[in-house]
């Protein structure tokens, strides 16, 4: 779970063993989105989680993750993990995307008690994608699993 500008803190990561996680993940940008999938999926398993209890949904875009996460809500796991890569092209389809599923995933946790965690890369280009799903920078998947546990915790401490 390294990187640079990692500002999680491993200290105090609740036991996973309890909880339920389902992971929605966006078949765009592929080989970016299979690489976040294994590092959360990976250190779900390692804090704790049971494999049975995570479960996966594959969404065909990013944009496509705010309807497959509140899907997901609906069958009340303890947390869901939004997981995408949006890479910029040449047109504004960069940030009506990328502004449309940050939005719509915090619709999401406002109006429901589960929790969704924003895994969404929002990269330049392909290298910075890279660089941030298992490269120098890290694996996001692995610090959106974390947030997830702790979301999770926080949630079943509220009910
Ligand atoms: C259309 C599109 C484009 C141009 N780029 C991306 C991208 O970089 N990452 C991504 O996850 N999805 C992209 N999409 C697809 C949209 O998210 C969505 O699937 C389509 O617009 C259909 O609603």
């Amino acid at each position: 779970m390294s990187s640079e500008l990692n500002n999680f803190s491993d200290a105090n990561i609740p036991d996973g063993s309890p909880f339920h996680i389902h992971l929605v993940v966006s078949e765009w940008n592929l080989d970016i989105t299979q690489s976040l999938l294994k590092g959360a999926k990976k250190t779900l398993i390692e804090k704790g989680v049971n494999p049975k209890n995570i479960k996966l949904s594959m969404v065909p875009g990013s944009f496509e993750l705010i309807y497959g996460s509140k899907k997901a809500q609906e069958e009340n796991p303890n947390a869901v993990i939004a997981i995408g890569s949006v890479i910029k092209g040449e047109t504004k389809h960069f940030e009506f995307i990328c502004n449309s599923v940050a939005q719509g995933i915090k619709d999401l946790n406002i109006n429901s008690k589960v929790p969704v965690i924003f895994c969404v890369l929002t990269d330049d280009n392909l290298n910075q994608a890279k660089e941030r799903s298992g490269g120098k920078f890290g694996n996001k998947g692995e610090e959106a699993a974390i947030a997830a546990i702790k979301m999770a915790n926080f949630h079943s401490k509220q009910a």
